[in-house]
């Protein structure tokens, strides 16, 4: 196989961490030493980014941090731990073995991400290992769920079509088994498997589709199914749209070049919407993904991570370069895009009965965070449902989570569960809230400039009388809050959203498309809560009065004139 870099367009000398990666002998680096290092509760910088492509990422609490400094002590080191499944599915066993390492190893809840997968918070360096064996024992992974490789694949989790949800999941499955790293490295580390391959090898056996440096920065895809757009399918660096004809699933249209990363003030990085290039047979999905994947391993930025990503690769040289140098990789043409139409990107909620004769209940979890608060004992009632549920768990792309293939006999015993552990679908909030999503942020993400987690729900709360004053309770709005401009919650595609700049204070938002297909606009900079809810309330007013028949807010607010209409990122910060 070529060396990933005689291709490369970009002669700027490599980044820091193209040597890391390179000289890492497949991601193994020091990782076996450092983790045993009884000295410090961290691991060296070299190896924590290697720690990413195994799932974790090294963090300390924030909260913590200057009290800790005035007592001359070092950071409160801790872990976090991406656990993987595509499409977001999990046995009840499995939600069980979540459920106890979380409260063995971590902080005592379970962060459902909006990628459809498990983080924990706070493992400490010296549980890393059992906590990872005890994940991989239970038919999960952390490997590639973090790092310059493809991460977890995300699949429309909707109920309504049972049997074509099971057929893109199981697309979603073969693509994620195929992009998934091959290096033993993970095994060695974590599962105590045998050392096969020394330093000496070249690696020609070792990473046929990555090669020796992986790829230039992480790569997404998703996979959705018509009307719902809830995996964002525009924010993935390769998406699938899947095209159903009389129940059947005819194959797929491909989305290539989304992403929502940026930076504040700097507008050689944007957000942007994927592009919709054409169409393919179910058959044919893993040979777009990896020729796709390899393209972007040959001609991504390698030198300055910031412009690495798919997105800036397909700006630079053009979508029609693209398509012909994935018509040329692939040797057979994608067929012409087909109709689709999107009406959402959220979640819908409550019990709904599936293709299968099975019901599902989709409930509410506020930004993902399962653990038991006072009266509300989420993790407790949960734990409680895995232990006689037969069917399966679905982590939905909005941090919400599905209670799958329930039979019409075990019905009753899951209402009376739901209702012992106030577990509801979310009928008691606003539809604002419902279709709210903010990212982790403070206090354990290293690059939070902002809360977002810990106050979105509080903003809320302060928004929804407004809400309820103008009529609007039950009106489904998009929402979303990060505490940086990298976009985790994907929040340029929402119609409301608030990326932090400073502590208490964030960049405003308008204008995303309701069914996640336009990105936002700038609308007030650098404000705190008293302005944000002051910049809303005539909005909110306005919309009530002068909406249109059927009129989504992010429409609203273009028509209305307070946001300029976004067609690509490139108009992002114009
Ligand atoms: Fe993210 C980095 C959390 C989805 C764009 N993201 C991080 C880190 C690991 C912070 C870090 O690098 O030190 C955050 C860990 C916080 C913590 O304490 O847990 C973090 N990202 C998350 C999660 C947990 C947010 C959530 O609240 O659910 C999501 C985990 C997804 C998963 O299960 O795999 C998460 N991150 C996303 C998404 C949304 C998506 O993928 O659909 C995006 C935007 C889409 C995209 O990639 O373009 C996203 N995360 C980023 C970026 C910006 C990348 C870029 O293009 O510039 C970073 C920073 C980076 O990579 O340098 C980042
Ligand atoms: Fe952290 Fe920023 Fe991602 Fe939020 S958006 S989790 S603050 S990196």
């Amino acid at each position: 196989m070529s060396d990933n870099n005689l291709i490369s367009p970009h002669s700027a000398p490599h980044s820091e961490v193209e040597h890391i990666k390179r000289k890492s002998n497949y991601l193994r680096g020091s990782l076996t030493e450092t983790l045993q290092d009884p000295i410090t509760g961290s691991i060296p910088e070299d190896d924590n980014r290697l720690m990413k492509f195994h799932g974790s990422y090294m963090q300390d609490d924030r909260d913590l941090r200057n009290e800790r400094n005035k007592q001359k002590l070092e950071p409160a080191y801790q872990f976090m731990l991406r656990v993987r499944a595509a499409g977001g599915v999990v046995t009840p066993e499995q939600w069980l073995m979540m459920d106890r390492v979380a409260q063995k190893y971590a902080n005592d809840t379970i962060r459902l991400t909006t990628r459809q997968s498990f983080q924990l918070h706070g493992v400490i360096k010296w549980n890393l290992k059992q906590t990872i064996q005890e994940v991989n024992d239970a038919m999960l992974s952390t490997l590639a769920a973090c790092g310059d490789v493809n991460r977890n694949v995300m699949c429309n989790p909707n109920p309504y079509q049972s049997d074509v949800h099971g057929e893109v999941y199981e697309w979603a499955g073969r693509i994620s088994e195929h992009l998934n790293p091959r290096t033993r490295a993970y095994h060695e580390i974590w599962l105590d498997g045998e050392k096969v391959l020394d330093s000496q090898d070249n690696g020609e056996g070792q990473e046929p589709i990555y090669g020796p440096v992986y790829l230039p920065r992480k790569f997404k895809i998703g996979m959705a199914i018509p009307p719902s757009n809830d995996v964002d399918v525009f924010s993935q660096d390769l998406g699938y749209i899947a095209i159903i004809e009389d129940g059947k699933l005819k194959g797929f249209n491909v989305t290539v070049g989304g992403g929502m990363g940026m930076s504040h003030g700097d507008p050689k990085t944007y957000p942007q919407v994927g592009q919709v290039i054409g169409f393919c047979t179910p058959e044919q999905v893993v040979d777009v993904a990896e020729k796709t994947v390899t393209i972007q391993r040959d001609y991504g930025d390698r030198s300055v991570r910031k412009h690495a990503r798919f997105k800036y690769t397909i700006d630079d040289r053009g979508i029609d370069w693209f398509i012909k140098e994935l018509h040329d990789r692939l040797a057979w043409k994608l067929e012409p895009v087909r109709p689709y139409h999107f009406d959402h990107n959220g979640d819908r909620y409550g019990w709904v009965k599936g293709s299968n004769g099975k019901w599902h209940f989709t409930l509410f979890i506020q930004n993902g965070r399962v653990q038991d608060e006072g009266d509300n004992r989420l993790m407790t009632g949960l734990r409680e449902i895995a232990k006689v549920h037969t069917g399966d768990f679905r982590l939905t792309p909005n941090q919400n989570l599905i209670i799958g293939s329930v039979s019409s006999q075990k019905k009753k015993k899951m209402e009376e569960l739901f209702k012992e552990y106030g577990i509801t679908e979310g009928g008691q909030h606003s539809a604002l809230r419902r279709n709210s999503m903010a990212c982790v942020a403070l206090p354990t993400c290293g690059l939070a400039m902002a809360e977002s987690e810990r106050y979105l729900p509080e903003l809320m709360n302060k928004i929804e009388p407004m809400l309820d004053e103008a009529g609007l309770r039950d009106e489904e709005i998009v929402i979303r809050m990060t505490g940086c401009p990298n976009g985790c919650a994907r929040p340029m595609l929402a119609e409301i959203a608030f990326i932090g700049k400073a502590p208490g204070k964030y960049n405003m938002y308008l204008g995303g498309g309701f069914a996640g297909n336009r990105l936002n606009k700038l609308y007030k900079e650098n404000i705190g809560e008293a302005e944000i809810l002051e910049s809303l309330k005539p909005i909110v007013g306005h919309y009530a009065k002068d909406r249109r028949e059927g009129e989504h807010f992010g429409d609203f607010v273009i028509r209305a004139g307070y946001v300029k209409e976004v067609r690509s990122g490139q108009d992002f910060h114009s």
